[in-house]
């Protein structure tokens, strides 16, 4: 089919074509893209939030701009991120666009696509999102604690025509080991849970919290968007009177 294809094109329209390509491929993807740029900035540091109750203990955290999850990063198809990355943690970090098509230089995955992000610097991560969809973003680096600790955040790329509902609502769910004293347990990668595909936690939480109840009309239409930012557990939701 292709030859058929290039047979068809005069010589001369043929090697413009190929002039254009060749041409492009010298500049990075995004400098030849005219989408528009969507900024953001999230800083990784130590924190402490209400896992449990608003009331109680609360826990120490490692998380992005202060909350677990992290701040959604909302956008839509075709649209450039700048996404400047803070690294206030004691140890390095990167960020990896989870699921997302990137280009290998955005992907995250220190040592091997970019140098660690060193505590106090700030690495900045520019990209399309090349596809809609519900995807989340996380540390590559030391990714079982960093992400056991409350590193990740939702991303959300909106389609040109989203399906018709009355409310689009994501769950980012997680389960935490919590010691007694509502703080993370600090056995990460011990070799139990590493001969036993994994940490299991003995908290879970959506969105970074307990919760006990999440409140619906009647006959309204929702948009759930799952996450499953725990390192081992499978979650098997049942939502009992209600046809999802
Ligand atoms: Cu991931």
């Amino acid at each position: 089919m292709q030859n058929t294809f290039i047979d068809g094109l005069s010589r001369r329209s043929f090697l413009a074509a190929a002039g254009a390509v060749a041409g492009m491929a010298t500049m990075p993807a995004w400098a030849a893209s005219s989408s528009p740029v969507r900024r953001f900035d999230l800083a990784a540091a130590p924190g402490a939030t209400h896992l449990i109750d608003s009331d109680g203990t609360k826990t120490n955290v490692w998380s992005y701009n202060g909350r677990v999850p992290g701040p959604e990063i909302r956008v839509r198809q075709g649209e450039r991120l700048r996404v400047a990355v803070r690294n206030g943690l004691a140890e390095e970090t990167t960020v990896h666009w989870h699921g997302l098509r990137v280009p290998n230089a955005m992907d995250g995955v220190p040592h091997l696509t970019q140098k660690p992000i060193a505590p106090g610097e700030t690495f900045i991560y520019e990209f399309e999102a090349p596809d809609a969809g519900t995807y989340w973003y996380h540390p590559h680096q030391r990714s079982s604690e960093q992400i056991g600790r409350g590193l990740y955040g939702p991303l959300i790329i909106e389609e040109p025509n989203p399906p018709k509902v009355d409310r689009d609502v994501t769950w980012v769910l997680d389960d935490w080991r919590l010691l007694k004293t509502a703080q993370i347990s600090d056995d990460f990668g011990n070799r139990h849970d590493m001969s036993h595909a994994g940490r299991i936690g003995n908290t879970v939480t959506v969105n970074g919290r307990i919760t006990d109840v999440f409140e619906a009309r009647a006959g309204e239409r929702i948009r759930l968007r799952l996450i499953n930012a725990a390192n081992a557990r499978v979650f098997g939701l049942e939502f009992e009177g209600h046809s999802p």
